[in-house]
């Protein structure tokens, strides 16, 4: 659809469609701030509340090509978590399409709905399987994306199953938060969780009181659905992240090194973000049954 076609269409004095490179993106402006979205996977790319600086973090030389997901903001990794694993989803493993996260920040997203709910403005992304998702995923299903923009920014992701199997989802929002420092950055919130370090070849631990976050740095967090706040003290501010439906919580920094090997994130730019990401991962992956549905949000805002 044109961009024309998207802003009659959905029309709504809070929402605007534009062309940016390859991609449509999605500009939402209210009373409680501005967000900014792409229908290439469902990806939030910017949340301002009113007043304040920008949440996320998109790296200055991410691809908007429509071919590899944007560095940077919140794709969405469904309805896996980590490496491809054919054998698992009972896709062909000889199939080359490896995607890596899931299907979904692969795809193109159809917009569903754009609505004012009471003085929140509100998008609704949809997400069909193609040819191409088949050949990596070959269950049918329904994926929904809710964004609303209001006193906080809230994502809902629902999938649907629409097979005739049960299967196994895994599923992150994979935020990039901006932050003054990465490096000893405290997040609060997984005292007593589970402890997988991938750094350390997996090694299992219990996380004792506040994380502090060291660059390159990637654990796991099972078990745990509480909020999460980022002491982003360098901002004078803190990130409150709440959740519905997520047992665990990845923080990700890939550090001097680490970095070097993304070709869209400049060699400087780790110490600027971290992903600390809602999830349900590893042995937090759920049984989604035939028939069913499953969802998962989160709720961003900005406190102290
Ligand atoms: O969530 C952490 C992680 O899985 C890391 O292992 C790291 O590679 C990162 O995500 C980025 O993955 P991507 O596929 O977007 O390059």
């Amino acid at each position: 659809m044109s961009i024309e076609s998207l802003n009659n269409r959905f029309s709504n004095p809070h929402v605007r469609f534009r062309q940016h490179e390859a991609l449509v993106i999605v500009d939402l402006e209210n009373d409680h701030g501005q967000a900014t979205l792409t229908t290439f996977g469902a990806t939030l790319l910017s949340y301002r509340p009113r007043g304040g600086e920008d949440l996320l973090w998109v790296s200055e030389t991410a691809l908007y090509d429509g071919k590899k997901p944007v560095r940077g903001g919140v794709p969405v990794c469904w309805p896996w978590f980590g490496a491809y694993d054919p054998a698992a989803l009972g896709a062909d493993p000889s199939d080359e399409h490896k995607k890596g996260h899931g299907v979904a920040r692969y795809a193109l997203w159809d917009v569903e709905s754009v609505e004012t709910v009471g003085d929140a403005t509100q998008v609704v992304f949809v997400l069909r399987p193609d040819d191409e998702i088949r050949k990596a995923w070959p269950l049918d299903f329904i994926l929904r994306l809710k964004v609303s923009l209001g006193q906080s920014l809230e994502m809902t992701l629902v999938g649907e199953n629409l097979s005739d199997r049960d299967w196994q989802v895994s599923e992150a929002f994979h935020t990039y938060f901006s932050v003054a420092d990465a490096e000893g950055l405290v997040v609060r919130g997984l005292d007593c969780a589970p402890r997988v370090d991938k750094l350390s070849g997996g090694a299992r631990g219990v996380q004792a009181g506040e994380v502090r976050m060291s660059t390159p740095m990637e654990q796991v967090f099972l078990g745990h659905g509480g909020t999460l706040v980022i002491e982003d003290r360098g901002n004078g501010r803190e990130i409150v992240i709440e959740r519905e439906n997520s047992a665990s919580s990845v923080l990700w920094n890939p550090g001097p090194e680490g970095v070097k090997a993304f070709a869209d994130m400049p060699d400087d730019q780790y110490r600027k973000t971290v992903c600390v990401e809602v999830a349900n991962a590893l042995e937090d992956a759920y049984a989604l049954k035939a028939g069913a549905s499953h969802s998962m949000r989160m709720r961003l805002s900005v406190g102290g």
